[in-house]
C-alpha cells in the first residue's frame, strides 16, 4: 500500500474514533479524492458528424493546432472556476469528464452545448474568428450544461433568458478568474475577439451596458434592452433569450462592481445559490429569479446586509422591483 492510502485509511479511523477533532500531530492527507480534470479535446475536421477524431486528452502536451489548445486550456479554466470558487467538481459536480469538439462543420458561426458536450465552430473568416479565442463564450457553453443538471431553466421567454443570462455570468466568472480581474476592471463583454475587424463592434454581447455591444452595417445594432421598460417581445429567438438577457445580465453587473472585489466572491455566490435554490423553477420570471437573489444574499450575509441592499438595489435598477 502506498503511504497516500495509509495516511487516508489512518485519517479515517481517527475521524471515527473522534481524536481528529482533537488536533493532533496528525495531518491526514487527502481523504476525499479531490476534483480531476478530465478534458477531451476532438477535431470534428469540419464535418458534423460525432465525436470527430479524439485530438488531445488530459496530461498531454501542446497540439500544434491552436483551436485544440485553447479549448483545452478554456475547458480548465472553467472547470479551475467551479472547482476553486464553488467546490464543485465539473458540470454536474461528480467529476464529469469534460469534452469540446472543435472545428465542427464549415465556415461554422457559432458554438453550443448540446446536452453532453461543447462543440465550437471555427467562425467564416469574415465575420467570426474562430469561437475557441473566447473563453468567456467556452465558460458560457459549459455553464449551459451546469444549469440543466441545477436549474433546469426551460429554454424560452423569460426563463430562457435567465438561461441565457446564467451562462454570460459564468462566462464571464471564468474570464474574470482566469485573468484575475476585479469586477471593476473586468470589460463585461461576451466574446471579444470574435468579431473580424470587417465588424463595427466589440463582442456578442456587453453586460455593463447591454444594446452598445455592435452597431454594423450587416449585423445591425446589438438588439439587448438594459432593463425591464425596454424588454423586447417576440417569437424569434425562443422569445429573445439571447435579447432580453441583457437585462438580468446588468443586474449582475451592478451587484459586481457595487460590491467591489472580485465578482465570484460576492455576487457570482448569490446568483451560484439562486440557481442552485430548489424554489427556482424551469418556468421562471425575472421577478422571481430576483426575489430568489435577495433571498439568497440574506442567507448567505445576513438579513439586513449590504450585500441584501446592493442586490434590491441592482434589480429596481433595472425596473425589477422585489
Ligand atoms: N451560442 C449559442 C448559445 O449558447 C448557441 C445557441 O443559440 N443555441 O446560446
Ligand atoms: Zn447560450
Amino acid at each position: 500500500r502506498t503511504q497516500a492510502v495509509d495516511n487516508t485509511l489512518r485519517a479515517m479511523r481517527l475521524a471515527r474514533s473522534g481524536l481528529a477533532r482533537m488536533g493532533a500531530q496528525f495531518q491526514p492527507g487527502p481523504i476525499m479524492v479531490a476534483g480531476q480534470k478530465l478534458r477531451t479535446i476532438f477535431d470534428m475536421k469540419n464535418s458534423q458528424e460525432f465525436p470527430g477524431l479524439m485530438a488531445r486528452s488530459e496530461g498531454q502536451a501542446n497540439s500544434s493546432d491552436v483551436c485544440i489548445n485553447e479549448a483545452y486550456e478554456g475547458l480548465g479554466a472553467t472547470y479551475d472556476m467551479y472547482q476553486e470558487v464553488f467546490s464543485r467538481n465539473s458540470i454536474d459536480g461528480q467529476g464529469m469528464p469534460l469534452h469540446a469538439h472543435v472545428h465542427y462543420g464549415h465556415d461554422y458561426d457559432n458554438a453550443f452545448w448540446d446536452g453532453e458536450r461543447m462543440v465550437l465552430g471555427d467562425g467564416d473568416g469574415d465575420i467570426f474568428n474562430r469561437f475557441t479565442i473566447a473563453v468567456d463564450v467556452i465558460g458560457h457553453e459549459l455553464a449551459h450544461g451546469v444549469t440543466e443538471h441545477e436549474g433546469p431553466l426551460t429554454y424560452f421567454v423569460q426563463a430562457g433568458a435567465l438561461n441565457e443570462s446564467l451562462s454570460d455570468v459564468f462566462g464571464s466568472l471564468v474570464k474574470q478568474h482566469l485573468l484575475k480581474q476585479k469586477a471593476d476592471e473586468a470589460d463585461w463583454l461576451i466574446g471579444q475577439g470574435l468579431f473580424t475587424k470587417n465588424v463595427e463592434g466589440q463582442a456578442l454581447r456587453s453586460m455593463k451596458a447591454p444594446g452598445t455591444a455592435y452597431d454594423d452595417n450587416v449585423l445591425g445594432k446589438d438588439p439587448q434592452p438594459a432593463r425591464m421598460r425596454d424588454y423586447v417581445h417576440t417569437w424569434d429567438d425562443n422569445g429573445g433569450v439571447h435579447i432580453n438577457s441583457g437585462i438580468p445580465n446588468r443586474a449582475f453587473y451592478l451587484v459586481a462592481t457595487q460590491l467591489g472585489g472580485y465578482a465570484w466572491e460576492r455576487a457570482g455566490h448569490i446568483w451560484y445559490e439562486t440557481l442552485r435554490d430548489p424554489r427556482l423553477k424551469p418556468n421562471a420570471t425575472f421577478l422571481s429569479f430576483a426575489r430568489l437573489t435577495v433571498l439568497s444574499a440574506a442567507r448567505l450575509f445576513g438579513s439586513g446586509s449590504d450585500e441584501e441592499k446592493v442586490v434590491r438595489d441592482a434589480w429596481s435598477q433595472v425596473d425589477i422591483r422585489v
